[in-house]
């Protein structure tokens, strides 16, 4: 039996299903994980020592690739000063005002642990600032796992086909109202029926948890406006996005500017970080200002802010962003290009250091469009690019991650690989 085998199935009798967050059991894929010793720049080593380039960045976090040697170095210098505090630091308003000067929107902030905590706490001040109890999300869009934002959901709930969780009893999800993403018209119509009782809208302004799908020409500015004009607050979730696919995240790329941010991952430098920002007059309703409230033994955690302050300031370079564009974009095209000279159906889109890659002839639009995409050929890709020493999420509803690491022979060896695993998908 292989180690990682062996691993695993000692992690199934102390963990449920081995894992301790669903997507990581390949169970829609088939096979066994491989279990992660170590990892470094834009590679992985697993517990038998077979390496991977790496193209999920542990979901996002690791945009200056695997323990760089800065981050790692500011995490070790913060630990040997105390692990946690539960008291106030300096370097906790170092890393707000860094997030407030990269994210014009925010005007304050307040740190979590997490991106579920950052969206659950937002929707509760938006719906206490508005004194509203509906919130508007999007089918196919993933905000955590708190219960009212279960509903329809995307990321491991629509990897396992079953997008609404149990143990969430249905009056915790009255209020939710689920439209489907790009549809403008749609969320015209819910404010037309509940004109005074829609407290928010929280999207993914580029949905990384359906694959990838960008917004609609107009869609996020409709929003923006449908919310001005009906008094309700636009959450943007960019725990995924921000910093990921430029400087300022979408919000930066479409010029739309929300009410409300969330943020995560990158933030964290790879440390469990999340954050919720935005107008002053809304924030002020947190506690202990407002009645909203809100609180965390771990918030402001003085190692994961030292990851996170390095991070951002890395993260400033002038022109990284668009190399990361440009090398993800090598990817990408070289993949297209590949599946095509095979006669495999394959189309691909990125911005910054995210992107997806789809089974079909065209870039999906929408959640069923990317539901027709050919599963089965993106499993059999998947296992052989990890056969070849290539780690893709395992899953055709998850976008992908690249890093400042991934350097041209990363992407080119990465490219030789998929070469061959075209080759034999149309056998
Ligand atoms: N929610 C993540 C995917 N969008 C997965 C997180 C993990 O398994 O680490």
């Amino acid at each position: 039996m292989s180690r990682n085998t062996e691993l695993f199935d000692r992690a199934c009798k102390a963990i449920p299903g081995g894992v301790n967050s669903p997507v990581r059991a390949f169970r829609s894929v088939g096979g066994t994980p491989p279990f992660i010793q170590r990892a470094q720049g834009p590679y992985l080593w697993d517990a038998e020592g077979t390496r991977y380039i790496d193209y999920v960045g542990s979901w996002g976090p690791a945009i200056l690739g695997h323990a760089d040697p800065e981050v790692v170095q500011a995490v070790q210098a913060a630990a040997s000063g105390g692990l946690s505090f539960g008291a106030p630091t300096e370097a906790e308003i170092e890393i707000a005002e860094a997030i407030i000067e990269r994210i014009p929107s925010i005007e304050q902030v307040r740190l979590v642990s997490s991106g579920t905590e950052a969206t659950m706490s937002a929707i509760r001040l938006a719906r206490g600032h508005t004194q509203r109890h509906k919130i508007i999300k999007f089918e196919g869009c993933y905000h955590g796992h708190s219960d009212s934002l279960l509903v329809k959901a995307g990321s491991g709930m629509l990897t396992f086909g079953n997008p609404s969780s149990a143990g969430v009893p249905p009056e915790f999800v009255q209020h939710t109202l689920v439209l489907d993403y790009n549809d403008l018209a749609a969320v015209e119509a819910a404010f037309q029926q509940y004109p005074d009782e829609i407290a928010c809208i929280i999207v993914e302004p580029m949905a990384g948890n359906m694959n990838l799908v960008r917004p609609a020409s107009g869609f996020l500015e409709g929003l923006r406006s449908l919310c001005t004009q009906y008094g309700a607050i636009l959450i943007f979730d960019e725990v995924m996005t921000g910093l990921r696919v430029g400087p300022q995240g979408m919000q930066g790329l479409c010029g739309v500017t929300p009410d409300l941010t969330t943020l995560a991952k990158i933030i964290g430098g790879g440390m469990p970080v999340g954050a919720f920002g935005g107008r002053t007059d809304i924030m002020a309703d947190i506690a202990p200002l407002g009645a909203v409230y809100q609180a965390g033994t771990l918030s402001g955690n003085p190692v994961a802010v030292a990851a996170g302050l390095v991070t951002l300031r890395r993260l400033a370079q002038p022109g990284l962003y668009e190399q990361l564009h440009h090398q993800t974009g090598k990817l990408i095209q070289g993949l297209v290009e590949r599946a095509r000279q095979h006669h495999v159906p394959l189309s691909g889109d990125w911005q910054g250091g995210l992107f997806g890659i789809y089974f079909s002839d065209a870039i999906p639009t929408s959640l069923a469009e990317v539901s027709a995409c050919d599963q089965e050929a993106f499993k059999r890709f998947f296992h052989g690019m990890l056969a070849g020493g290539v780690h893709f999420a395992p899953s055709a509803f998850e976008a992908g991650f690249v890093s400042t690491t991934h350097d041209d022979t990363v992407i080119q060896n990465t490219l030789d690989i998929a070469d061959q695993v075209f080759a034999r998908l149309k056998s």
